[in-house]
């Protein structure tokens, strides 16, 4: 069969009518597929003897030509339709305003955290971190609570695997880690996270700790009430009253907790400080001698100070936070910026 020329007209007829380019696409195949007319014409050729086979050859192929022609325009001109068409809907009016960038803050534990770290980084300190999943020795036994200690019972302890291994209940295991490894002298922090069995308005199941250790020859109590001292008045606020108060840790001996004069009610007594006019703020004390052998140290030779804090505590105070929980409630205020807090 040859390709008669009105072949061609309905070919082009079709191409020019085809209103997508996925119609366009269709008709393409249908005239130029494998299995299309044209190929069909081109096959039909062999059945024609010499002379005509010849005309009607470049026929067809002048008809192929002549469609691929038409098919590459009515594709351009098709593109530049769903171009404009596309720019019409998505026009840009370039004189409304901008939307403008809204400013972002890090979480107030995260500030928190860094201005602790910040600090004692000044003083000399390292940062040190370990494993939130630990061992009863490192987190119990080589802190002077040995298996039997009632400061076990009072951490409320998520056990892994009941007496062996569990989440640390506080970042002390670091220290021990770190003690253990490097040997003295050290001045170390230990940021991270703990986990207890607790949750009210103050106690949440997980919270954040930092702790610090110093060790070397002839540490003193002065030397560590100096320390926590500057910490605290850089922290909160210069000049603000700050007192020891004798208490007991397994893994401290002496042992104190650090209260700050109520800044909320100038003493006067409020609810933030339960009519005390004292609001507690950390944990201290010189390293037991017992816990300096578990890890190695010798305590004729070594002394040590340490100490602890819990971030979300200090945070709380320091930006005035009144429920623990709301740390972990995915409030987007909490990554906004805030004016700082008076008298603070
Ligand atoms: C080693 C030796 C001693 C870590 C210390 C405290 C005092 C303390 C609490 C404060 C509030 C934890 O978040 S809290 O519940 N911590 O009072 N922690 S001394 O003493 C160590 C640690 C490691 C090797």
């Amino acid at each position: 069969m040859a390709f008669e020329p009105e072949f061609l007209d309905s070919a082009l007829a079709a191409i020019s009518s085809a209103g997508t380019l996925a119609e366009l696409d269709r008709v393409r195949v249908h005239w130029l597929g494998r299995q299309g007319i044209l190929s069909e014409a081109f096959r039909q050729l062999a059945t024609l003897s010499g002379a005509e086979r010849s005309a009607a050859g470049q026929g067809l192929n002048r008809a192929r030509d002549a469609i691929e022609e038409a098919i590459r325009k009515r594709r351009e001109s098709l593109e530049s339709d769903d171009v404009q068409r596309q720019l019409a809907r998505k026009r840009v009016d370039v004189t409304l305003p901008g939307r403008g960038v809204l400013p972002g803050a890090l979480h107030p534990l995260t500030q928190a955290r860094l201005l602790i770290e910040n600090h004692f980084q000044g003083s000399g300190f390292t940062i040190a971190t370990g494993p939130e999943i630990e061992d009863d020795f490192h987190n119990f036994t080589a802190l002077n609570m040995g298996p039997d200690h009632p400061a076990r019972a009072a951490h409320d302890t998520f056990y892994l695997d009941p007496g062996s291994i569990l989440l640390r209940t506080h970042t002390s295991p670091v220290q021990v880690r770190a003690l253990r490894r490097w040997g003295p002298p050290l001045r170390i922090m230990a940021p991270g996270r703990v986990y207890r069995r607790d949750s009210d308005l103050t106690h949440t199941p997980m919270f954040h700790q930092v702790e610090g250790l110093v060790v070397d020859r002839e540490i003193s109590w002065a030397e560590m009430t100096g320390l926590l001292s500057d910490f605290l008045h850089a922290f909160f606020t210069e000049g603000l009253k700050i007192r020891f108060r004798p208490s007991y840790f397994p893994f401290t001996e002496p042992s104190a907790e650090v209260d700050l004069e109520c800044f909320f009610c100038a003493q006067k007594g409020c609810r933030v400080c339960k009519q005390s006019g004292w609001i507690e703020v950390l944990g201290c004390g010189l390293v037991h001698p017992e816990v300096f052998r578990q890890s190695g140290v010798d305590p004729g030779e070594w002394s040590g100070l340490a100490f602890g804090m819990g971030i979300e505590r200090l945070a709380m105070l320091k930006y005035r936070i009144g429920d623990i929980r709301w740390f972990y409630d995915n409030d987007l205020r909490f990554l906004t910026p805030r004016p700082a807090a008076s008298g603070s």
